[in-house]
């Protein structure tokens, strides 16, 4: 198991910036370029001026963990509005960045969390921040700052709007649907019982715990911002968006074991933390009595040996195999769902979107 160095890292993740679908080189810059306006806004408040070394710490705990990521979520947020707004003023241009780095905070947030409960090793190619400096247990406060920061920046750039209780509640329903995923999650893979590994239960998790926040909050925070109203499309997205999700987290867990670690950035620990993943649902489903025994004897333990040997079966069974087809055939599923909306909603975004995840490594 090799970590990635540090400086190899910065250059692939700034390589994966410029390659981008999402947005152009210059729309990239000016979303970039709000960051450290927003990490100023937070740090340097005159209320919070009597913290000093809380607003150092706060501004070491959002660089750390905010940026370097591929940023897929806020930049769709920013591209979505572009969609669907009728007049697209700068100033509101510059709102969809602000709002779309407000779900990059809530994403750290839920990756800070999320790496502590599955015991992860790096993220971005990186440790993981609750390895940082021996931060341990501490990182959970660090993850509810994290989460706490979207607030005063809503607060700040929307409270004047119309749309302002809007962007509240659609933050804090996708905020409550993720943590009830991660808590089937967690719990499916602490209680270990193989029998309840099915293909409901790993479509109730991904639901909850990936798809919401990261496809459907995006979106549905930009048709807010757009005036956006009629149920019918908006149902419409969500619906699409949800199975955006569940593709996005299958192809996660594909490379969680499959991946390379220096393209992913991250250490696969789904093996060892026995999670109701796709590819050991695909397997059980398929597998012979001899091939069930090796899942039972060795999947979701922390042992070296025991992983290569799941690895291994995961091979002989053709779960590889099984997985390319499925992203295939889920693309062009995807793509037929796409053609079939309603014209009232923009096919392009969710074609840039579903194109950006389409065969993806990382
Ligand atoms: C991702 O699950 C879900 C959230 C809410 C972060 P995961 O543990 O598979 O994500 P990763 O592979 O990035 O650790
Ligand atoms: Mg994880
Ligand atoms: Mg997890
Ligand atoms: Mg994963």
């Amino acid at each position: 198991r090799k970590l990635v160095t540090s400086q190899k890292v910065v250059e692939t993740y700034r390589r994966r910036m410029e390659e981008t679908k999402l947005l152009g080189k210059e729309e990239r810059a000016d979303f970039d370029a709000l960051f450290p306006v927003l990490v100023d806004d937070l740090t340097g408040s005159k209320e919070l001026q009597d913290m000093p070394e809380t607003n150092r710490w706060m501004r070491k705990v959002l660089e750390y963990n905010v940026p370097f990521g591929k940023q897929n979520r806020g930049l769709s947020l920013a591209l979505a509005y572009r969609y669907l707004a009728k007049d697209l003023s700068r100033d509101n241009i510059q709102l969809s960045y602000v709002l779309g780095w407000c779900v990059e905070f809530l994403q750290a947030f839920f990756l800070v969390a999320d790496d502590i409960m599955d015991s992860s090793e790096t993220r971005r190619g990186r440790l993981c921040w609750y390895k940082v400096d021996g931060l341990g247990a501490t990182a959970f406060n660090d993850a509810v700052l994290l989460e706490a920061s979207v607030y005063p920046i809503l607060k700040k750039y929307f409270r004047e709007k119309e749309y302002y209780a809007d962007l509240l509640d659609i933050f804090h329903e996708a905020t409550f649907k993720t943590s009830y995923g991660q808590s089937l999650d967690t719990r499916t893979g602490l209680e270990k019982r193989l029998e309840t590994y099915t293909v409901d239960r790993y479509a109730a998790i991904v639901k909850y715990k990936t798809s919401y926040y990261s496809f459907y909050l995006p979106v549905s925070l930009a048709m807010a911002m757009a005036g956006v109203r009629d149920n019918k499309t908006k149902e419409q997205a969500r619906t699409l968006l949800l199975e955006m999700g569940h593709f996005f987290q299958v192809q996660d867990d594909y490379l969680d074991c499959f991946g390379d670690t220096d393209i992913t950035g991250k250490i696969g620990t789904d093996i060892a933390d026995c999670k109701c993943s796709w590819l050991v649902v695909a397997a059980l489903q398929k597998a012979n009595p001899a091939q069930r025994h090796i899942i039972m004897e060795n999947y979701g333990q922390n042992d070296p040996e025991k992983i290569e040997i799941i690895k291994h079966l995961y091979m002989d069974m053709g779960i590889p195999e099984l997985y390319l087809d499925f992203e295939e055939q889920t693309y062009s599923t995807i793509n037929k769902h796409i053609e079939q909306m309603s014209p009232s909603l923009p096919k392009r975004l969710f074609r840039d979107m579903i194109d950006k995840l389409y065969r993806r490594s990382s």
